[in-house]
């Protein structure tokens, strides 16, 4: 099993829905197990033009999926929660990003881990510090630590919307 954080990303559609479903979606992909999901974030639109804010939330999977399998699995979650490939900077009901694979650094056509956007983005790196610990360091030394101190949280608000279902009480 490898320990893989992916990012989850919504503005349209009822954002904290899409979230919720997508976090429940990750932990029924095959060969993998939900471990910690970060809290849901707000910030606005990062990219040109005018768009609605977005929710964003990172999470953290044990899978024994490859890592090319696993997007393949993020890719079929986005489809079936309406995603349409449109637009670059576009609105998107729901984007699930691999940012990290173990400790892997993946350079293929199809996929880059690390993630090539996440250094600098306060709604990937807040969140993630949120569920990592700032211990993290990624596969090429960086310290994450080092680039939320590039990566102010200017206009990132923590939100009180849950992501996964309240655990039964067990007596
Ligand atoms: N901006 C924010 N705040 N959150 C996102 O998830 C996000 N995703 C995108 C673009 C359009 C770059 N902007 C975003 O794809």
């Amino acid at each position: 099993m490898t320990l893989a954080y992916v990012a989850l990303g919504s503005n349209l559609c009822q954002p904290h829905i899409q979230l919720r479903k997508a976090v429940a979606a990750l932990d029924a992909l095959p060969s993998t197990r939900l471990e910690k999901v970060s809290s849901a974030y707000r910030s606005a639109a990062v990219g040109p033009g005018e768009q609605p804010d977005y929710l964003n939330a990172v999470a953290l999977v044990a899978t024994g999926l490859a890592p090319t399998q696993l997007l393949d699995a993020l890719q079929k979650v986005e489809r079936d929660q309406g995603r349409i490939r449109d637009e670059r900077w576009g609105p998107r009901t729901l984007d699930l990003d691999l940012l990290l694979y173990g400790d892997s650094i993946v350079n293929s056509p199809q996929l880059t881990i690390p993630h090539p956007r996440l250094r600098q983005r306060h709604f990937v790196l807040y969140p993630l510090r949120e569920i990592s610990g700032s211990e993290l360091v990624l596969p090429d030394g960086t310290a994450l630590e080092m680039l939320l101190q590039d990566c102010p949280p200017t206009g990132l608000a923590k939100t009180r919307v849950r992501l996964r279902p309240i655990p039964p009480v067990s007596r």
